[in-house]
């Protein structure tokens, strides 16, 4: 959750999800030591990591949580916990495998509404461009299903280095709009919609009065 508790800095949680074999650890292990991660293995744990990132101006430092959940089916009731509190959610697919694209839709984002308490800023990632001859997601349909559902996108490679600036540039804007929009919980979006007037704040209504 974006807090901002005296002395505590704001603080944000980044999940990444999306299908099995997708790459996400991959791409997970990039913030770690930004090297290439060299023996991957199916995630049955979450893992998490702690990085700083500085945005602005003016500046100030964010604290990020990262975490790398499962894609397998089996493993869904552990991750979705990790839902109820993103910030962000990085929604991973690979280019070259139709389906892992078409759950983002049908699985991943249903999971996200379903789950979450707050606001979650979604950034798309098409994953393995690398392997440009075995491509079957074309990067006009991403980036039309992005566009549609007002997330960020990038296509990246888990295997080159340079791409992580992509993504990093990529978070540090996703960061900025989550900081400067602030967080409003499902239960704020309900009021909102209700039609019955707000109630009123007795005690910021008496500081303006006259
Ligand atoms: N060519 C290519 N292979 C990749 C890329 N990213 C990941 N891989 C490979 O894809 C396989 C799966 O990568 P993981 O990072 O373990 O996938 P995951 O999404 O974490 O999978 P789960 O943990 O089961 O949810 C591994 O063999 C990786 O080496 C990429 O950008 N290009
Ligand atoms: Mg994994």
């Amino acid at each position: 959750m974006a807090s901002n508790a005296a002395g505590a800095g704001k603080q944000l949680r980044i999940i990444f999800i999306g299908d099995s074999n997708v790459g996400k650890t991959s791409i997970f292990k990039l913030f770690e030591n930004h090297k290439v991660f060299k023996s991957p293995v199916v995630t049955i744990d979450a893992q998490t990591i702690e990085r700083n990132i500085v945005i602005g101006p003016p500046y100030e430092t964010v604290k990020l949580l990262i975490y790398d959940t499962a894609g397998q089916e089996r493993f869904r009731t552990f991750t979705r916990q990790y839902f109820r509190d993103a910030d962000i959610a990085f929604l991973v697919f690979s280019i070259t495998d139709g389906d892992s694209f078409h759950h983002i839709g049908e699985i991943w984002m249903k999971e996200i509404a379903d789950n979450r308490r707050g606001d979650t800023e979604m950034i798309l990632i098409g994953n393995k461009s690398d392997l440009a001859d075995e491509r079957v997601n074309p990067l006009s349909t991403s980036k039309q299903f992005a566009e549609q559902n007002e997330m960020k996108f990038i296509e990246m490679s888990a295997l080159k280095n340079d791409d992580f600036q992509k993504l990093y540039d990529v978070l540090k804007e996703a960061v900025t709009d989550v900081i400067k929009k602030g967080r409003r919980t499902k239960e704020e979006e309900i009021k909102i919609n209700n039609d019955e007037p707000a109630p009123r704040n007795d005690k910021w209504y008496s500081k303006c009065r006259i």
